[in-house]
């Protein structure tokens, strides 16, 4: 049954737990003011993901994915990790281990000081020249055309588009830290995008005690534990309260 408070169930299995995992989406950062990707406020009701996020139509037109990458930097890096990125990194100040595993690009997370993050869609902040793979990290200059490496090649964001794989180090090593997990974490994701959507039904399938954490009900909710509705930046807080109360 969903509900919005928090069960003491919820709270022992965190404190008994020897590992936890938070597996975030879009809706952890749109309190830090990133719009989320589906539903109704979401950037793909507005543009097509179809001409922005697939290798094919960053080929045919560079510059359209390069402005809009550009604008997405920017607001990046204008915005602050909020109430829930923060608290992610204060419970790895009070429990044995804690892994975030986050579909995000925007680095919020490590700027809150969670320091087990694996990046499952990559990092906005990083860069790679399409022909001769050199990376380049930080912020490529605004230009009115696509940023190319000194080699002539297209340089690309350092991100996962439809169609091409996830790094697979990082997913290899979520897949590890999903099975090991006590508890598992769903924050801020719809968990309709596959394969980052699959680490869910591993960590149920490996016993984890499931919490979802989100302002609706997801794909995902129908397999979770405990199901806690409203803002990640609300309800994190308000948890970390509970287990901090119940150790002291
Ligand atoms: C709040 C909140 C608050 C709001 N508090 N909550 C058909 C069936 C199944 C799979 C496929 C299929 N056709 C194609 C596929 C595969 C495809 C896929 O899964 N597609 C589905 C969408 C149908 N996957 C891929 O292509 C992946 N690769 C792959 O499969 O490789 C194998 C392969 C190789 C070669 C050939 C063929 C296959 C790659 C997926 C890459 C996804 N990339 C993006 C863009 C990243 C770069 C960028 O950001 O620019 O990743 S798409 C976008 O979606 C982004 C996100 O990380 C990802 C997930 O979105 P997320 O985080 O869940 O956001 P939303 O907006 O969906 O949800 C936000 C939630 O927050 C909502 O629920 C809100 O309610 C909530 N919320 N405020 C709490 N304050
Ligand atoms: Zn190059």
């Amino acid at each position: 049954m969903s509900r919005n408070y928090i069960s003491k169930n919820t709270v022992d299995k965190i404190i008994s737990a020897r590992s936890v995992v938070f597996f975030t989406g879009a809706g952890i950062s749109a309190e830090s003011g990133i719009p989320i990707f589906r539903g109704k406020d979401g950037i793909w009701n507005k543009l097509k993901p179809d001409e922005l996020a697939n290798f094919n139509s960053f080929l045919k037109n560079p510059d359209l994915v390069w402005e809009w990458y550009n604008h997405r930097k920017k607001v990046i890096h204008e915005s602050e990790p909020n109430k829930g990125h923060l608290t992610i990194a204060e419970f790895e100040k009070i429990l044995p281990d804690v892994i975030v595993v986050t579909q995000n690009i925007d680095n919020l997370h490590k700027r809150a000081g969670s320091t087990n993050v694996y990046e499952l869609h990559g990092n906005i902040e990083r860069n790679y020249c399409i022909k001769c793979n050199k990376f380049y990290n930080g912020e490529i200059e605004l230009k009115d055309s696509a940023p190319r490496c000194e080699c002539g090649g297209l340089i690309r964001p350092d991100v996962v588009w439809f169609g091409e794989y996830l790094p697979q180090e990082q997913f290899i090593a979520s897949e590890k830290a999903a099975q090991d997990s006590d508890v598992f974490f769903i924050v801020g994701t719809s968990a309709v995008v596959y394969p980052a959507a699959s680490l869910i039904y591993t960590a149920k399938e490996n016993g984890a005690y499931m919490v979802e954490i989100n302002l609706e009900p997801t794909e995902a909710s129908g397999i979770v534990n405990d199901s806690l509705l409203g803002k990640a930046g609300d309800i994190l807080p308000d948890l970390l309260n509970e287990v901090k109360n119940k150790l002291s």
